[in-house]
């Protein structure tokens, strides 16, 4: 087995395992979509296909990311946390000490020798070609989301641009409002390397789109990689096979051959747009901000092209298991700069770039606050808001251990650490955008070397106890079988659960 190959594999995949809905009753791209889509990811259900979209004759895949069930099987993965383990076996290879090792180090630099992409004569993607005025987005079932974005949006596009010095590609995942039939926004926000491709061009950038792509590379192009690095080389790294590109037909760059949809065109420096209003994944609408304009100059195709789409808005929403991918498989990446962490966790109703709960191996004075900083001098980490650091033995992903240790271990006025820095082009928090507040919250224990009193030790029961209560539980005729624990609010949404929500 290996990750599906194109997006009809991940398809028929999907239905295969009960992971996918056909929906042959006519809805509309506008606003409906959304709704059924948002109920269906909400109660973890399955991807959608809706085969009969209102006006256009492609069908419209939708959530096929929404459960961490499915972000597995894109992977070919028991856990995402077996994605991760790929990329720490070849970041942390040691030289071979025994013909042994080096046999299995050659693998692995092969492995990463194949991640390179492939370039092919004849490409899926290009079996129906449109140019000029042929060439129209109105023929795609484009979704506006919400009621108040401007427009219909492209949400979930692969952007292509090359580096004007380096030649080195991008991919990046950018959504584009529909200005016209040969028109959209690009909305590469000011932090993304699609957009210092642009500013880097003179007078004017090729760009290319790919939509419908096999599972991993789609998830690649929302991988948050150093500038240098081609999303395509990852793709091909977690896939275990190479992506194959072909070169495009008007513009001077290579596209995927799997893709479904590929929008070729360009941007010229001069021309801004207002983008926006739209229905952002911080839950709120984002104001209109100038933004470059892509000018189409083709579309190419597969026969029956099947278009992509996902929506975000007020987490959680199926964009939650694409950024909880790129937390586990970058965690390697970021031990090897930082190895005292010993895992994070970014809460999907944080929005990812709100809040970033760490655990460390705490040595010495001062150490949580070493990593705070770490974190926010760290790739796109940096626009992390808020940090908290715990010790190794917290469960950072048990948000009730989290919020246990920052009230028994902190001491405000001392384990807070307030400072400034850049933050998400998204974010309408702080006062200016781009940047503010920044706060750290050291949960860690502490003890005389940092100035207080000597922390108490916490409570065990003994391993012997707890042997002989397993022992002879039986006898006691105690029945645990109760919905909640002690202290505990079930998660699900009882009377209490709504009374505290309001
Ligand atoms: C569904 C989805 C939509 C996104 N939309 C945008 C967007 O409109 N603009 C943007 O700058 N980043 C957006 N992102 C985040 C980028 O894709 C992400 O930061 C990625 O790392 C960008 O690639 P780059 O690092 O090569 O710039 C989106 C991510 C997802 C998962
Ligand atoms: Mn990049």
């Amino acid at each position: 087995m290996a990750p599906p190959s194109d997006l009809r594999a991940w398809i028929a995949l999907l239905e295969r395992e009960d992971e996918l809905v056909r929906v042959a009753a006519e809805v509309d791209s506008e606003l409906e979509i959304t709704e059924i889509t948002d109920r269906t990811v909400k109660a973890g259900g399955p991807a959608l296909l809706f085969e009969n979209v209102k006006g256009s004759e492609h069908s419209l895949l939708i959530n096929q990311f929404g459960t961490e069930r499915r972000m597995c099987m894109a992977f070919d993965a028991p856990s995402l946390d077996d994605v991760a383990m790929k990329l720490t076996d070849v970041l942390e290879m040691q030289p071979p000490s025994g013909l042994v090792d080096k046999v299995r180090g050659l693998q692995k630099l092969k492995s990463i020798a194949d991640s390179r992409p492939k370039s092919v004569r004849r490409a899926a993607s290009q079996e129906v070609v449109l140019e000029g005025d042929d060439a129209s987005l109105d023929l795609l079932p484009i979704q506006k989301c919400w009621p108040d974005d401007a427009a219909p949006f492209i949400t979930l596009p692969a952007v292509i641009t090359k580096d004007p010095r380096t030649g080195t590609r991008n991919v990046g995942m950018y959504r584009m409002q529909k200005l016209g039939p040969r028109a959209t926004a690009m909305h590469w926000q000011i932090h993304k390397d699609g957009r210092a491709d642009y500013l880097a061009t003179d007078g004017r950038i090729e760009v290319a789109v790919a939509l419908g792509l096999d599972p991993v590379t789609a998830y690649s192009a929302s991988a948050p990689l150093p500038k240098h690095i081609d999303e395509f080389m990852l793709a091909g790294f977690l896939r275990g096979e190479p992506v194959e590109l072909v070169q495009a037909k008007t513009v001077d760059l290579e596209v995927p051959a799997n893709a479904e949809i590929v929008l070729e065109g360009y941007i010229d420096k001069d021309e801004l747009t207002e983008e926006g209003p739209f229905g952002d994944h911080t839950g709120y609408y984002t104001p209109p901000e100038p933004f470059p304009v892509f000018r189409l100059t083709a579309i190419t195709m597969r026969r029956d092209a099947i278009y992509p789409s996902i929506v975000v808005g007020k987490p959680p929403q199926e964009d939650a298991w694409l950024g909880k991918a790129t937390e586990r498989i970058f965690l390697p990446a970021i031990r090897m700069t930082v190895p005292e962490i010993v895992d994070y966790d970014l809460p999907v109703a944080g929005a990812f770039h709100n809040c970033c709960i760490v655990s460390i191996r705490k040595a010495f004075p001062g150490h949580a606050q070493k990593v705070m900083h770490a974190i926010w001098g760290l790739g796109m980490l940096s626009l992390t808001k808020s940090v908290v650091v715990v010790d190794e033995w917290v469960d950072v992903h048990d948000y009730e251990a989290v919020m246990f240790r920052v009230g028994a271990n902190v001491d405000p006025a001392r384990d807070v650490l307030l400072t400034e820095g850049p933050l998400d082009h998204l974010d309408h928090a702080p006062t200016r955008q781009f940047y503010g507040g920044k706060m750290g919250i050291d949960a860690t224990h502490k003890g005389p070397d940092e100035g207080t009193r000597e922390w108490p030790p916490e409570i065990q029961m003994t391993p012997e106890v707890q042997a002989l209560v397993d022992r002879r539980w039986e006898e006691y005729g105690i029945s645990l079988d109760t919905p909640a624990g002690n202290g505990r609010i079930r998660q699900s949404s009882g009377p209490l659960r709504r009374l505290i929500r309001r």
